[in-house]
């Protein structure tokens, strides 16, 4: 049985499997550029994060209706719970749907639908988290936070996400403030391909909580020392990494030196259809590659929870 954990890094845009892209895109009358669901993953090959947003926004455009995103959510919560999860954050792009004459109601009843029957279904409690995309302007971040109006008893949290280099956190100043102050959490991805420095920002501009991937903060010590002293959590994704070629093989991840720092590290999935594997998977990968013990897969899984959004009572009963 795999360990008992919380998944804090996952878009629900990217659990979109190969199959379900064909089903909905049948259904909703879609045409997509592959001939089959072969075809499809032989496109999976990304040199960089670029790559693989193109594709992930291109496959969006399959998903229409709130059934289409209940579906999309029940699919990656039945995996979700093969493999150990029991409490999961999950992210989704508003923006990415907006654009494309998908508002976000119709986002959030229908991945709704499926996290209502969540705990009753798959026994895992379920949190959204809308992510802005740093490519696209501060002002649209603004009408987006807007627009998320009625359906914030929904949503826990900001994040960011989309292609890091050149988008700094700064950008998104105010409409972090606005959604503090709207009683939201804060999260953001730094230092996945971005410098440490973005990591910095993210901590003292946005006033983040948690660090999506901060993989990059090794290459700072003071940083690292801020990190550790903190405890501040860091939400990475080493399969992701290696598909990204933000690291050349998984041997070479810097997880263990990390752990042994001292950093509060989780391991994700980030975008599992696209990466090769779910959470579990990625704890598999990085024991067999990393030769992590026992007791420091132990330690991951407690960090998720630690991590999490859950309050005391809310994480023991989840574990
Ligand atoms: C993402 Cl791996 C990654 N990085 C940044 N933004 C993203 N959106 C979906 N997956
Ligand atoms: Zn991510």
């Amino acid at each position: 049985m795999p360990i008992p954990k919380a998944e804090l890094h996952l878009h629900i845009e990217g659990t979109l499997e190969p199959e379900l892209a064909f089903a909905l895109a049948a259904r909703n009358g879609v045409p997509l550029p592959y001939a089959d669901t072969d075809a499809l993953r032989e496109a999976y090959q990304f040199s960089d994060l670029q790559s693989f947003l193109n594709l992930y926004y291109e496959l969006m455009a399959v998903l229409r209706t709130e059934d289409d995103f209940a579906d999309l959510a029940d699919a990656y919560l039945a995996r979700a719970a093969a493999q150990g999860v029991r409490h999961a954050e999950i992210f989704f792009d508003p923006q990415a749907h907006i654009s494309r004459g998908v508002g976000i109601g119709t986002v959030v009843e229908g991945l709704g639908r499926a996290l209502d029957r969540s705990e009753a279904v798959h026994g895992i409690s379920t949190q959204l988290i809308m992510c802005f995309l740093r490519d696209e302007s501060a002002e649209s971040a603004m009408e987006t936070l807007q627009a998320a109006k009625p359906y914030l008893g929904r949503i826990v949290g900001v994040g960011l996400d989309s292609a890091e280099v050149g988008h700094p956190p700064v950008k998104f100043r105010e409409v972090y403030e606005a959604a503090a102050a709207l009683g939201l959490r804060r999260v953001a991805h730094a230092g996945e391909e971005g410098p440490p420095s973005y990591i910095t920002e993210a901590l003292d501009v946005l006033g983040v909580e948690r660090i999506d991937h901060g993989l990059r903060c090794v290459e700072d010590p003071e940083l690292v020392a801020r990190l550790v002293r903190d405890q501040v959590p860091l939400t990475l994704c080493p399969l992701s990494n290696v598909r990204l070629r933000t690291v050349d093989v998984l041997e070479e991840h810097p997880l263990p030196a990390m752990l042994d720092a001292g950093l509060l590290c989780t391991v994700n999935s980030d975008d599992p259809a696209y990466f090769g594997g779910y959470v579990e998977d990625n704890f598999l990968a990085v024991r067999e590659a990393l030769g992590l013990s026992p007791d420091r897969l132990r330690d991951l899984a407690r960090n998720s929870f630690l991590a999490s959004f859950l309050d005391d009572d809310e994480e023991r009963r989840a574990r």
